[in-house]
């Protein structure tokens, strides 16, 4: 069975996205997401200029050789470019090898290890009364996780809180956080990390006051601190006993992470910017984090992720893949093959993709009872309508830019 055609297919419906579709020479197709929020275009042209060339001919139940040949044949490795790029052809040479095999992808990364796969939504809310709400409503769909991002005193615009309504799963006037924003230039946000660190333990304790001690509650601080601010969190956020406290150092300086592990027994996550197994290398030996965010999508694909999470393993650390609307359904459904398999699967983040997204995508995964089942169809279960995609072009969309009070650019 060789690779006949790879197409890239470029379509912002609500949002960009950029999927890979290969197609066998016996008629055979498979979906792969390559999307990079703010750059997608970077791993259109990587794909279309670079990869797509050495894949026609190529013996297309070949995974492993395929990755490797793609991986080390470029010499120039790993980057969020090449590593979404080889994410996007092998997840779409899964989709092909289940649907020949005529299994829904997860039987054969080993079969179910679990019904389905936890998930986590997203509450937030300018402030208290505006987040109860938010909250409320997820417990009302059936989530049983859930992040709490909040507005902070004297800050405009904070990470991570919705400008309007919470969201609703299957309702399209439901609006989650969604940061990029289609524009000619990058918006900019405001930021002041003492009033941060002086707010949330606060929010926390309310949630806990109102909904009680049963939830699973996580938070992100998107890589805004410093190590011993972020030390100065976790602890402060003992009593409230989060499921994980998320990026709180920027992604680069793996040592932080040890300081802020020395100072508090607040469970870590980090990496949904990482995209190799090499990121994790001392983070997992050295038991720094609880939890992988790498997804699918921007990690090197299903197979790359599989060999992170049997090396996490070894040291207990648990899966909990990056979830946003910017993984697209092809993205996510690979996520729960992947996860409904994994022995060492934590938490998979859901992030619900709008009506028109879904309609583009047809995903067959399924929510319910507070987690996803990947669902029975041979390989991903994904239904891309190619029409439709079409009559949603490309929209310039870029990600915030972070500055402190004084100007100075800070992560975002
Ligand atoms: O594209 C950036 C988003 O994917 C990121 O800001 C979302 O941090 C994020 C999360 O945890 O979902
Ligand atoms: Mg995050």
């Amino acid at each position: 069975m060789l690779i006949e055609r790879a197409d890239v297919i470029v379509t912002s419906p609500g949002r960009n996205f950029v999927t890979l579709k290969i197609t066998t020479d016996d008629g055979v197709v498979g979906y792969g997401d390559g999307t990079l929020n703010g750059r997608e275009l970077a791993v259109a042209s990587y794909l279309t200029d670079h990869v797509v060339p050495l894949l026609i001919g190529r013996d297309a139940h070949a995974i492993e050789d395929t990755w490797q040949y793609l991986y080390r044949g470029a010499y120039w490795r790993r980057g969020p470019v090449t590593m979404a790029a080889i994410a996007a052809v092998d997840t779409a040479l899964w989709d092909i090898k289940a649907k020949v095999a005529g299994l829904p992808l997860y039987q054969l990364l080993g079969g179910a290890s679990r019904e389905r796969c936890l998930v986590y939504g997203h509450a937030s809310g300018k402030d208290i009364p505006e987040l109860f709400d938010s909250v409320r409503q997820h417990l009302e769909e059936g989530f049983r996780a859930i992040r709490i991002q909040t507005g902070v005193p004297g800050l405009d615009s904070v990470y991570g809180v919705a400008s309007s309504a919470a969201a609703s799963i299957g309702d399209d006037t439901r609006y989650d956080y969604e940061p990029a924003r289609r524009s000619a230039l990058p918006a900019e946000e405001n930021w002041d990390t003492r009033a941060y660190l002086r707010h949330v333990p606060s929010v926390f304790e309310a949630v806990r006051g109102e909904f009680g001690e049963d939830i699973a509650l996580l938070h992100d601080a998107h890589h805004r601190l410093t190590p011993i601010q972020a030390a100065k969190l976790g602890k402060s956020l003992e009593p409230y006993d989060l499921f994980w406290l998320e990026d709180v150092t920027p992604a680069e300086n793996q040592e932080a992470l040890r300081w802020v592990r020395h100072h508090t027994t607040t469970p870590l996550a980090i990496g949904e910017v990482f995209n190799s197994v090499w990121d994790y290398q001392h983070l997992i030996r050295e038991q720094l984090i609880d939890y992988v965010r790498s997804p699918i999508t921007h990690a090197g694909g299903i197979s790359s992720v599989r060999r992170i999470m049997d090396y996490a393993a070894m040291y207990q650390v648990k899966s909990g893949m990056h979830g946003p609307t910017d993984v697209s359904p092809v993205g996510l459904a690979a996520a729960v093959h992947l996860g409904t398999a994994l022995h060492n699967f934590g938490i998979q983040e859901y992030m619900v993709h709008s009506e028109q997204t879904r309609a583009v995508f047809g995903p067959t995964y399924e929510f319910a009872g507070g987690g996803l089942r990947p669902g029975e169809e041979p390989g991903l279960g994904i239904h891309f309508d190619e029409e439709l995609a079409a009559q949603h072009p490309y929209e310039r969309a870029y990600l915030p830019v972070n500055r402190l009070q004084d100007g100075t650019v800070h992560d975002w």
